[in-house]
């Protein structure tokens, strides 16, 4: 049985790349915090995390990067175990390394000696390239590319359509805009914009 958590718009796309990867409607159960009528036509029980979860696969399916992470903690306390879920139209390297609890979405590319950490969010047609490393609860959004050798910290958002060329590092809980081109390393707790990308002006 798998535990999906979390009924909103990634719930939808995280519970779709489950059905199409052959898990059964009726092997999987949702709960979120607030009452929502159904997921793709499954029940929406709340609260987000059941009392008990021994023996369940859980996958916590809320794009907030620190909602994500604690969810992920209250699921394994109540004893469920995280669940990597790869669309099987993402193309993951047999050398890369993906930790619990990731997603992988349809159209994405990992490449050799990858390693995408736990909980983190490949989003759709994301290409994380040869040698790259992706922090713990970080989100990739669609379309970005991170060239080989990226470094990304924990908790970051890498926004959609992003390009971050090869070599760089980029820091913990860092936001990089849609669209940005990221062209050297980015400390941790920034948020840069632009092309090329440079710290946002607060
Ligand atoms: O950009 C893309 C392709 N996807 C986005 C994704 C990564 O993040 C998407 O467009 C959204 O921006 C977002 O999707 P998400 O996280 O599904 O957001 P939303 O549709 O707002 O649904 C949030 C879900 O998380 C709902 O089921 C809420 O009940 C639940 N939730 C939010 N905050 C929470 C909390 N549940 C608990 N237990 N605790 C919270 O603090």
């Amino acid at each position: 049985m798998i535990h999906l958590i979390g009924a909103g718009g990634h719930a939808k796309v995280v519970l779709d790349a489950l059905l199409e990867g052959g898990t059964n409607l009726s092997g999987v159960t949702v709960r979120a915090d607030a009452p929502a009528p159904d997921l793709l036509g499954l029940p929406v029980g709340t609260p987000s995390v059941a009392p008990a979860l021994t023996g369940l696969s859980c996958h916590v399916a809320i794009g907030a990067a620190e909602v994500r992470r604690r969810l992920y903690v209250e699921a394994e306390a109540a004893g469920g175990a995280p669940l990597t879920v790869i669309h099987p139209a993402a193309t993951v390297s047999r050398f890369a390394t993906v930790a619990d609890g990731a997603f992988i979405a349809a159209s994405a590319v990992v490449g050799p000696r990858a390693v995408v950490g736990r909980g983190v969010i490949v989003n759709h047609g994301a290409v994380i390239d040869h040698d790259c490393a992706v922090g713990d609860f970080s989100h990739i959004a669609p379309n970005t590319s991170l060239g080989g050798g990226v470094t990304v910290g924990a908790r970051c958002l890498i926004g959609a359509g992003a390009v971050i060329l090869p070599g760089v590092a980029v820091g913990d809980d860092v936001t990089i805009g849609a669209g940005a081109v990221v062209t050297r390393d980015v400390a941790s707790q920034q948020t840069w914009t632009g092309v090329p990308a440079a710290p946002k002006a607060s």
